[in-house]
This record gives C-alpha cells, sequence and structure tokens, in this order.
C-alpha cells in the first residue's frame, strides 16, 4: 500500500513553496509521455497522487496539507489560486492564520505565537493524518530566515516529533540569500537549524543563491521573482518525492515503483542520524522552456556533469572545473569534501537499465566515509518515465558536507552579533534567554565540526 506524506506549508516561503509543489507534482503526475505502457503510467500516477493527494467522494483530489501562517495574505492567495487555476483543491478547514505575523523574529514565532497555537495546529493535523491509511510522514517546508517559519515551524516539528513518534519529518528549508534581507536573519537560522538537527528527520538546504543562479544562468530568466525561484525548488524536490524504484542490487525486473513509502526511503537511503541530517539536492538538466523539444542528452552526458557538480561542489553545470578529479587532478584541485551518502535518481527513457559502471564514479570509495558499509553508500533509483517535459533527468541527494562553509558563515555572523548584543532584547523579551542562544550556537557547531571530520575520516 503507498504511504501518505502530508506537506506542512508554514509561514510565506512554506506556503508559497509548498502551493508550487503541489502543482509540480500534480502537472507532472497527469502527463502521458509516449513510449511506456499505459498501465506503467497509470500505477506512475496513482501512486504519485495517493502519495500526496486525498481522493474526495466527488473522485477530486485534495493536497494532504496543513498550511498555516500568521498573516492570512499569503494563505488565501494560495486558496485562491487552487480554486481558479489548479485541477486541485485544498482540503477546507485546514489552514490556520492570526491577524499579525511573527516580525521576523524566530522567538515571537516559537515563544508567544507556538504555545498559543499549539492546540488548534494539533487538531489540524491529527484530522490530515487520519485521511490516511498509511502514512509516511511530514514534509515541513519554511525558511530560515522569517518569524513564523523558523520560529512556529521549529515549533511544530517538536509537535510531530512528540505527537507522531514513528513518522518520518523531511525538513526542506529554505536558505536565506547570503547578502540578507533581514538584519536577524542569522539568529532565526541558527535557532531553526538547531532544533532541526534535534527534531527532524533530515533538512534539505534549498539555498537561494543556488536557486537564483540556476533561474539566471540555466532558465535564463531576466528578472527573477520569488515564484520562479519555488518553480526550480519544486522541481528539483518532485524529482526526487515523484515515483521511483530502487534498482542498485538488481537490474529492474520488480515493480516500476518499489519505494512506495517515499520519505522513508529517502531518510534511510540517505543514512541520516543524528550528528548527520544535512542533505543537498541537484537536479540536471535545468532549462528555458523553449529549448526543451531541441535539446537531447545522455545518460552518460548527464551523469558526468552531475558528478563534476558533486566534487567541485557546484549546484549548477557550468562555470565548474574540470581539473579537480578523484584521482590524479592538477595541484590544489582536490575533493574539498566527502559524502556519507548519495541517491541517484534518473527518469527517462532507458533509466531502468542503467546500472552502476555508468554512474561515472559518483559510487567509487573515495567519495565516501570509509565508516559505513559500502553497500549503505550510494543508491540508485530510477523509472523509464519522462519528468515534466524533460526527456532524462538526474537527480542526486547527497548527505555531505558541502554545506557546512555556508553554515559556518551563518553561525559566525550570528556569533559577532550575539556578542555585541545586537537586537539580542527583541529575543529575550519574548522569552529566551543567553543560554538559549549558546545551547543553539554549540548545536550546530557540532553538526558542522561533524561533518568537518569526514573529510579526515
Ligand atoms: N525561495 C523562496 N524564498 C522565500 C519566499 N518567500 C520568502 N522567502 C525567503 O524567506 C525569508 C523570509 O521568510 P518568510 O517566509 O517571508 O517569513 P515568515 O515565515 O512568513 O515569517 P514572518 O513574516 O516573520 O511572520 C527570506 O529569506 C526570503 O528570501 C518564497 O516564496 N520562495
Ligand atoms: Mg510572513
Amino acid at each position: 500500500m503507498t504511504a501518505s506524506s502530508i506537506v506542512v506549508q508554514l509561514g510565506q516561503c512554506g506556503t508559497q513553496l509548498g502551493h508550487q509543489l503541489f502543482e509540480t507534482i500534480y502537472e507532472d503526475a497527469s502527463l502521458c509521455p509516449t513510449g511506456l505502457p499505459a498501465f506503467e503510467n497509470e500505477d506512475y500516477k496513482s501512486t504519485s497522487l495517493e502519495t500526496y493527494f486525498t481522493e474526495t467522494s466527488k473522485a477530486q483530489r485534495e493536497a494532504k496539507s496543513v498550511m498555516i501562517d500568521m498573516e492570512q495574505k499569503v494563505v488565501n492567495q494560495a486558496l485562491q489560486s487552487a480554486t481558479k487555476d489548479s485541477n486541485w483543491s485544498y482540503p477546507k478547514g485546514s489552514q490556520l492564520c492570526r491577524k499579525l505575523g511573527s516580525g521576523n523574529n524566530w522567538s515571537y514565532g516559537f515563544q508567544v505565537h507556538g504555545p498559543r497555537c499549539e492546540t488548534t495546529m494539533l487538531d489540524l493535523l491529527h484530522k490530515e493524518v487520519e485521511k490516511c491509511d498509511r502514512l509516511s510522514g511530514f514534509v515541513v517546508l519554511m525558511s530560515l530566515a522569517g518569524g513564523t517559519g523558523s520560529g512556529l515551524g521549529s515549533y511544530v516539528i517538536q509537535l510531530l516529533k512528540d505527537n507522531f513518534p514513528n513518522s518520518v519529518i523531511l525538513n526542506p528549508t529554505v536558505v536565506p540569500f547570503k547578502a540578507g534581507e533581514v538584519a536577524v536573519q542569522n539568529y532565526n537560522a541558527v535557532f531553526s537549524l538547531s532544533s532541526a538537527f534535534s527534531d527532524a528527520s533530515g533538512s534539505i538546504l534549498l539555498k537561494n543563491d543556488h536557486l537564483q543562479n540556476i533561474c539566471s544562468k540555466s532558465l535564463l530568466i531576466d528578472k527573477i521573482s520569488l515564484s520562479d525561484l519555488n518553480e526550480v525548488a519544486s522541481h528539483q524536490l518532485a524529482s526526487i518525492f515523484q515515483p521511483s524504484a530502487d534498482i542498485s542490487n538488481q537490474t529492474g525486473t520488480t515493480s516500476p515503483y518499489g519505494n512506495r513509502d517515499i520519505l522513508f526511503s529517502i531518510i534511510k537511503s540517505s543514512s541520516c542520524h543524528s550528528q548527520y541530517k544535512l542533505l543537498n539536492l541537484r537536479c540536471l538538466p535545468h532549462l528555458a522552456k523553449k529549448s526543451v523539444p531541441f535539446s537531447t542528452f545522455t545518460w552518460s552526458g548527464l551523469l558526468r556533469n552531475m558528478k563534476q557538480m558533486l566534487i567541485t561542489n557546484f549546484f549548477i553545470d557550468e562555470g565548474m572545473n574540470w581539473q579537480t578529479r578523484l584521482h590524479g587532478g592538477l595541484p590544489g584541485s582536490r575533493v574539498p569534501f566527502k559524502s556519507i551518502s548519495n541517491i541517484v535518481v534518473l527518469r527517462g527513457d532507458g533509466a531502468r537499465t542503467q546500472s552502476w559502471n555508468q554512474l561515472q564514479d559518483i559510487s567509487d570509495s573515495r567519495l565516501y566515509t570509509s565508516w559505513l558499509p559500502e553497500t549503505d553508500r550510494c543508491r540508485l533509483w530510477s523509472v523509464n518515465r519522462s519528468f515534466k517535459s524533460y526527456e532524462k533527468s538526474v537527480s542526486l541527494l547527497s548527505n555531505d558536507s558541502s554545506s557546512i562553509e555556508g553554515l559556518d558563515l551563518i553561525v559566525r555572523k550570528a556569533w559577532d552579533m550575539f556578542s555585541s548584543k545586537a537586537y539580542f532584547h527583541q529575543y529575550t523579551k519574548y522569552g529566551l534567554e543567553e543560554e538559549d542562544f549558546l545551547n543553539a550556537y554549540i548545536k550546530v557547531d557540532n553538526v558542522i565540526n561533524s561533518y568537518r571530520k569526514l573529510a579526515v575520516s
């Protein structure tokens, strides 16, 4: 039986990104690609829709969603857009709004809105869970920088852990632009990361800087909007969330969509555990819509570029240093980090007949820490169905240390502010204490250091 995933959309960013994610999943599920047997396509469609949508008594689809923002505007926009433009809708009464946001203050979201909204939030979550015959877990979407998504989001993740202890909590979270729009974004990010490291099963970091780079360099968009960033992020998330089969140990003779408990499969195959829960997502190709019909790709070409993105720590296949090699590269072009695990997802014609030796070094033992058994390091998931309009695509979900420099910068900036007690009172006035700041720093720092040690393991 297919296990359901409930998407919890928090704050402006989580609400908007979640809306786009449902759109992307629904759109992809509804396509009828040529060259695929009709029964396989039907199976793909029903597996996808059963995971993320409930079928109503009128045979319509409702997103498995709980939407929480303390301001109404963005939630209303999402509800209206689903009514007007989509073939699916949100469940009635599965949204929670108040009159006032959290003013970009994690402390307000966590300490004030959290306890006030706890009963209602739990009610909404239980109601959605009761609709599922079998639950895989929760996808909690939010940004690290604001107040509601980050603060109330941390509170919700804690609630989920306490109330649904056997469910996966996957936390794709948007990392703010480095240049930053919000003075206190680094405080908020440290508190939310610390909470996610304690209570979530895994966090996928979606960096606004990377999303913007893809929009400008690969999709050739001139004036980039938040909705452009969300399209890229949703495309990437859906590329791992949509049905596929793990063919790591066989040659593809079993059910084409073996991963029927997708969140569990992601967490298990990423080898997430207490100090290692940071996941990075890369996807190829990203192309301007008008170029898609004129582009052809080979599996070996896509995998070669993906491998180079991995070892050069790039999130786009342009401007990489091709001198960086796993072995025998130029001096100074050493691969800078190690992975705990990688999931490679292939979608498109011939994907199920690809095998390990075509993975182009992504499974090379030099990329991995030595303490994890070889069989747990790299998984190959595939499906012979094109994804959205791409005839072939490759995604890579890595549990690796490639994000720690960026996180370290966030921690150092937050620490500098803390040392001079900048904006400190805005947090303490809602009940946080100096010790809470220190504990959050220590938690995030410990995780960064654990990943750093991988490089020498
Ligand atoms: N990718 C992406 N980033 C967004 C979006 N909306 C906001 N952000 C980013 O999220 C951060 C601000 O968080 P918001 O989600 O707006 O804040 P909030 O959770 O609503 O919290 P409050 O408004 O303080 O109550 C900034 O880093 C923005 O760049 C979005 O739709 N997509
Ligand atoms: Mg807001």
